[in-house]
């Protein structure tokens, strides 16, 4: 039976799986703490993808093995069944006899899937599942619609003035949202796997697409550029990071740290993230610029957008562009100096995790 205590651990399994937050894609985040008489014997978290994971972390930190047997296990997500780069987590709560196990969420991953279930009971350990499942499932978010969706997370970011506007009409790069915001954006890219533009915000903004304003990995950068047009000395190209350049142009195109890759006209979003499943990135921020960013919304291709409104008003300009099927999920003041933004958070309402809203 759960009870209160199992969501009290299950709470702390999940606070200790988001440490992994920045660092263990293509992985999910995975807690795990392990307890005797209402006690915590030991913690862990999954912290990179081909290391040890949460569980095998958890019982390493256990002083005395014998304890185990007599012990319970919180872990967000199902126990792994198969040989990865590491061995099945299942076979080992097994081999050290725990009492009793309590899974969040079933592991999507179809070499887990309910496997790692059906090897705990099997060998007579008593185990619970769906103990704040939506929360482990919320947690894992980009992991669980990359597999259910075989496509990465999409999240659409923007800044706008309070009159709908991303940008002057002459493209002249003008600050937006305040530099709070814009430190919050470089926090989120250490946190996703890639970062995407379109050929005008590379060719007009000239961004760099790093996360120089945060400790952590800077994304891979995207760029769709369909003619080939853009020119050789733009920051994307500077080598500080990956670029991925998507065209569809009948053209070889060839620069050091640079990767092309040409995609049929037609389908060319979904071709894209057909290409960046099958490369296993999780995640991509598209941060622009509103043409972009409408293909992405006409093509259903999004998961969660998050947008700065500033104070500052244009009154003509870029228009920012239009949600469709949105859900506001939270909203909140970032407050620098003179100026506050607000940043609203929306998720799709089609998407597959529409559950979680
Ligand atoms: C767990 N505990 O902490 C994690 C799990 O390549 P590997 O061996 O690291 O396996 C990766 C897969 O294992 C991943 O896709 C997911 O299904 C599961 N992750 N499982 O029992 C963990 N991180
Ligand atoms: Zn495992």
């Amino acid at each position: 039976m759960m009870s209160k205590q199992d969501e009290l651990f299950m709470q702390r399994a999940l606070q200790l799986a988001g440490f992994g937050k920045a660092s263990v894609s293509p992985n999910p985040m995975v807690g795990c703490v392990i307890v005797l008489d209402g006690k915590i014997i030991g913690e862990g978290w999954h912290q990179k993808a081909g290391e040890p994971h949460a569980e095998v972390l958890a019982i390493r930190s256990v002083k005395n093995d014998d304890l185990l047997k007599f012990a319970t296990a919180y872990v967000t997500l199902e126990p792994c069944a198969h040989y990865g780069k590491t061995p099945p987590c299942a076979e080992l709560l097994v081999e050290k006899q725990l009492k009793r196990v309590v899974i969040g969420a079933v592991d999507p991953n179809p070499l887990v899937a309910g496997k790692g279930i059906k090897i705990l009971k099997k060998a007579g350990i008593e185990v619970e599942t769906a103990v704040l499942e939506k929360e482990c499932l919320a947690l894992n978010r980009a992991f669980f619609t990359f597999m259910q969706n075989k496509r990465p997370y999409i999240i659409l970011k923007w800044a706008q003035t309070s009159d709908g506007f991303i940008a002057r009409e002459n493209f002249e790069s003008k600050w937006i949202s305040n530099p709070l915001s814009r430190q919050l954006v470089h926090k989120w890219r250490t946190e996703i796997d890639t970062i995407l533009i379109g050929k005008n915000t590379a060719q007009y903004d000239n961004p760099q697409l790093t996360a120089r304003e945060w400790s952590g990995k800077n994304p891979i950068r995207l760029v769709i550029d369909h003619q080939l047009a853009l020119s050789e000395d733009l920051k994307i190209f500077d080598g500080e990071q990956k670029t991925i350049l998507f065209h569809s142009k009948d053209q070889k195109w060839e620069m050091q740290g640079v990767e092309s890759i040409q995609l049929k006209q037609d389908n060319f979003l979904q071709e894209m993230m057909n290409y960046l499943h099958q490369e296993k990135i999780q995640s991509v921020l598209v941060e622009g610029g509103s043409k972009t960013i409408q293909s992405f919304i006409d093509a259903g291709l999004w998961d969660e957008a998050r947008i700065f409104t500033s104070p500052v008003s244009f009154e003509q300009g870029i228009k920012a562009a239009e949600l469709k099927d949105h859900q506001l999920v939270c909203q909140e003041n970032i407050q620098e100096n003179k100026q506050t933004d607000v940043l609203s958070i929306y998720y799709n309402t089609t998407s597959s995790l529409k559950s979680l809203i």
